[in-house]
């Protein structure tokens, strides 16, 4: 298996390397493409459950009643703050947890690692942007399609589902996990799914995509449109795809630009020496700021509602 892994990622390097620019497509950053994300999302869609979070043939790919993904991202800076909150009708969790009637809150507060020199070049840093990731891109496992993003962000997230945090994994990042933080991934991208059907396809745009072949791959549209919240465990699991104990996979398809947050958002040097108290503080004006946002939009969704009545 590591052979083969080590094989792919190879032929992923040499592929990249190969590849020429596509007319549609921007593969450098422009001087004049914005660095600042200020995005909300909505109409979520869970993408498959345990033991299988990508699902390319859309069948475990479930609408939700609500949601909202706000992104406030400085890509120069690193730095930023999303939230990700959507009701749940029924959806496994981990190998033994299966939520009922919930609300998921997600929470992306850092990017990036404590220690810059440790993390992947293409994550630049923390939050990238203007780029392609998965498939043959050879950044990121080939769990879709090689697919072009405006942004693709890791780092520590909080999981909470209704007010009781998920916990990760007792160490975190090579440290003790205090807060019980898991692992986080956001990408602004093309379509890469049907949005209808869920479906995931590769060149042909008749087979299902198939992680084992990471250059086969297609996308339902190149209009960058599909916002992704991803938050996993580190803990391997080898019966779940992929292999972690936990892994969240969210899809939001509708989206607005909205204005910045007029917070200061948290950095590492923070980070490094805060204390229990300044840590709940803080967790609850994550909170509190998703609650803000769930009233504004279901109060958004109710307006529309009467206007189609
Ligand atoms: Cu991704």
């Amino acid at each position: 298996m590591r052979k083969l892994t080590i094989t792919l990622f190879i032929v992923a390097l040499a592929l990249a390397a190969l590849s020429l620019p596509s007319s549609s497509r921007v593969t450098a950053q422009d001087d004049d493409q914005p660095t600042d994300f200020h995005l909300r999302g909505t109409a979520p869609q869970i993408i498959g459950q345990y033991p299988d979070s990508f699902n390319y043939d859309g069948s475990q790919v479930r609408p939700q009643e609500w949601g909202f993904f706000e992104i406030h991202f400085d890509a120069e800076a690193d730095l930023g703050l999303a939230i990700a909150r959507f009701s749940v009708d029924e959806h496994a969790l981990d190998a033994e947890t299966t939520i009922e009637d919930a609300v998921v809150t997600v929470i992306y507060l850092l990017h990036g690692m404590a220690d810059a020199n440790t993390m992947p070049a293409y994550w630049e840093g923390g939050i990238a942007d203007y780029l392609d990731l998965h498939g043959d891109s050879g950044a990121e496992a080939p769990v879709l399609p090689t697919i072009f993003n405006n942004f693709g962000t890791w780092g520590p997230t909080l999981v909470f589902v209704n007010d009781e945090q998920y916990s990760g994994d007792e160490m975190f990042m090579g440290q003790e996990n205090t807060f019980g933080l898991l692992m986080g991934h956001t990408m602004w991208s093309e379509m890469v799914r049907n949005p209808e059907t869920g479906e995931v396809f590769a060149a042909d745009g008749e087979t299902y995509f198939d992680p084992a072949k990471p250059g086969d791959g297609s996308v339902f549209s190149e209009e960058i449109s599909l916002l992704h919240v991803v938050a996993h465990t580190e803990t391997r699991d080898t019966e779940n795809f992929p292999p972690f104990s936990m892994f969240l996979h969210v899809n939001f398809y509708e989206f607005e630009e909205i204005e910045p947050l007029d917070i200061e958002y948290l950095s590492w040097e923070d980070m490094a020496d805060i204390t229990p108290e300044a840590w709940e503080e803080l967790v609850a004006g994550w909170l509190e700021l998703a609650d803000q946002i769930e009233a504004e939009v279901l109060a958004d969704d109710g307006e529309e509602a009467e206007d189609e009545s």
